[in-house]
């Protein structure tokens, strides 16, 4: 990744003038609440510091030259008014389709020169894509004076992953990193679009453990669990997963596939997680935050079935470290990715070593650690 005078430099060396705009918007962590965002329900991210970074002009004519300097400054070069998916450059669909969903709503847009650099470790679980969308989105609010909003780019981006990249990924990614708080996290609410912020408390840690499994099957079985909680909705006659409860799960148990059945208990029992953690968060609670740490970890792993062996063995080690006086559990979509640790800040240096003297004896893997921070989102 380029440092931003880097960037305004390799910018200016590229197209021959100098940027007017450097944009920003973060990756994030969620603590809790996986998979119930396309439930209609809540999660509880927070924006990090990690992000994307891209530096832009407007042209005058309706060409967009977007350059990846991450990937050997690969360029891309499209019309506006002649979008299509690139089969040979797939990092440039994000800037098609972001741009193809945003002349929507705003025609009046023209062409634009794109250097774009990032930091967000891509496939774990960290939201690259969503960091992504949303710096487009800023870049092009910033150079058009555009009346873009928070909660409308992030429907953009999601829009743009779900119709022209291909992927059906809930909004939790595109919101927190639109509308993020520093030093917050945000309980957002994934039907009404409404979010709350709550303070990390200071002598908490944010440690994200990178597993570095190799991330296989990923879209297919996300999709398929999108496809297990609509089957189970149909089934118990709700919209979504948000209107269900335990009782009315119990129910219909005979009439379910035993897979249907799990993944709708742990869609119903992750919302109310989420809330509580939110609610033990305001409160200082950290036991009861603990537990719905490890609650939700064990649900992903025996309910929903996301989990891999490296990252149940990463939680079960950083757990023993951490006990009541902090929560594990794996973040973001599952099947390899990260871990999500609150520590003691005077325990972040023993999950460390603890990390770094067991994981590669048991995993033949070696593992990444950042100690990170709640930043604030691109549109917040
Ligand atoms: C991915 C998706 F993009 C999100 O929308 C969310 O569903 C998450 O997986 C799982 O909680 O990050």
């Amino acid at each position: 990744m380029l440092d931003q005078t880097s960037l305004h430099d390799t910018f200016t060396a590229h197209f021959g003038h100098q940027p007017s705009q450097l944009c920003h918007a973060p990756g994030r962590v969620n603590l809790i609440g996986e998979h119930t965002d396309y439930n209609g329900g809540f999660v509880f991210p927070a924006a990090i510091n990690f992000g994307t970074w891209i530096a832009a002009s407007a042209r005058d004519d309706r060409q967009v030259h977007a350059v990846a300097v991450d990937l050997a400054e690969q360029e891309n070069t499209f019309a506006l008014d002649n979008i299509e998916f690139d089969h040979q450059q797939s990092w440039a669909n994000y800037v098609r389709g972001v741009i193809k969903m945003l002349q929507q709503d705003y025609p009046q847009i023209s062409g634009v020169n794109l250097m774009i650099t990032g930091n967000v470790p891509q496939g774990a679980g960290l939201s690259s894509s969503a960091s992504f969308e949303i710096a487009l989105l800023k870049t092009f609010k910033q150079l058009f004076g555009l009346s873009l909003e928070g909660v409308q780019a992030a429907l953009l981006g999601q829009k743009a992953e779900n119709d022209f990249v291909g992927c059906s990924c809930g909004i939790m990614d595109q919101l927190v990193s639109a509308l993020g708080g520093k030093g917050q996290a945000m309980l957002l609410d994934c039907e009404a679009l409404t979010f709350e912020h709550t303070a990390l408390p200071d002598d908490l840690a944010i440690v994200i453990i990178n597993s570095n499994v190799k991330r296989g099957l990923v879209d297919s079985e996300y999709n398929t669990r999108r496809q297990q909680c609509e089957a189970a909705a149909a089934i118990l006659q709700v919209p979504s997963l948000r209107q269900a409860d335990l009782p009315m799960l119990a129910a219909q148990q005979a009439t379910m596939d035993d897979a249907v059945f799990r993944r709708a208990r742990h869609i119903i029992t992750e919302n109310q997680r989420t809330v509580s953690m939110f609610h033990a968060l305001q409160r200082g609670d950290i036991e009861q935050v603990s537990q719905d740490m490890a609650q939700s970890h064990a649900s992903m792993r025996d309910d929903f079935e996301i989990t891999v062996p490296e990252i149940d063995f990463l939680v079960e080690i950083v757990s023993q470290v951490v006990g009541s006086k902090g929560g594990v559990r794996m973040t973001g979509g599952g099947f390899g990715g990260c871990v999500v640790a609150l520590v003691p800040k005077n325990l972040v240096e023993k999950v460390s070593d603890t990390v770094n003297n067991f994981y590669h004896d048991k995993t033949g893997l070696t593992q990444s650690i950042y100690v990170c921070s709640a930043e604030q989102g691109a549109f917040a």
